[in-house]
């Protein structure tokens, strides 16, 4: 009788360790599985800035490699800056004033824009500058450039 007791508590112990690995398990999954977001770090939407200003691309839940080298689960940042909508996501972006490529794997860059509002929006694009599948896309934000007072 008593060892069948052992045996029940022994038991129920490597259930409660199968159940608690479960559990951690499928917390791991719910980290891993949250979509990857891609952000301005210094700046949000209404923001007033100089004509020269730093802007700090942030990244949650993938890496940065630089364009040309194909790692799965990274991307570099690209930068639209008074794009009308978006661009077409299926096909490499584009490289002009209105598309900046951040091929080194840069995490900021310095703008100058003439004084008035313009927009600003992060696309994170693969190592053929191709955007991902889904689009890890910023918000699009307006900001306000001023000239500097001296
Ligand atoms: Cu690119």
């Amino acid at each position: 009788m008593l060892v069948n007791k052992r045996k029940a508590i022994k038991t129920s112990y490597v259930i409660s360790i199968f159940i608690a690995f479960f559990l951690f398990s499928s917390q791991e999954l719910v980290a891993n599985t949250e979509s990857p977001t891609v952000y301005f770090i210094n700046l949000q939407n209404d923001d007033k800035t100089p004509t020269t200003f730093v802007v700090q691309f942030g990244l949650k839940g993938l890496g940065i490699a630089p364009a040309g080298i194909q790692i799965p689960g990274t991307g570099h940042h690209h930068l639209l800056i008074d794009y009308p909508a978006l661009p077409n996501l299926k096909n490499p972006l584009g490289a002009n004033d209105n598309i900046k490529h951040y091929g080194k794997g840069q995490t900021e860059a310095v703008l100058t824009l003439p004084p008035g509002k313009h927009t600003l929006q992060l696309v994170l694009g693969d190592h053929e500058h191709v955007p991902l599948s889904p689009p890890v896309l910023s918000e699009k934000i307006t900001i306000e450039v001023s000239q500097q007072t001296k």
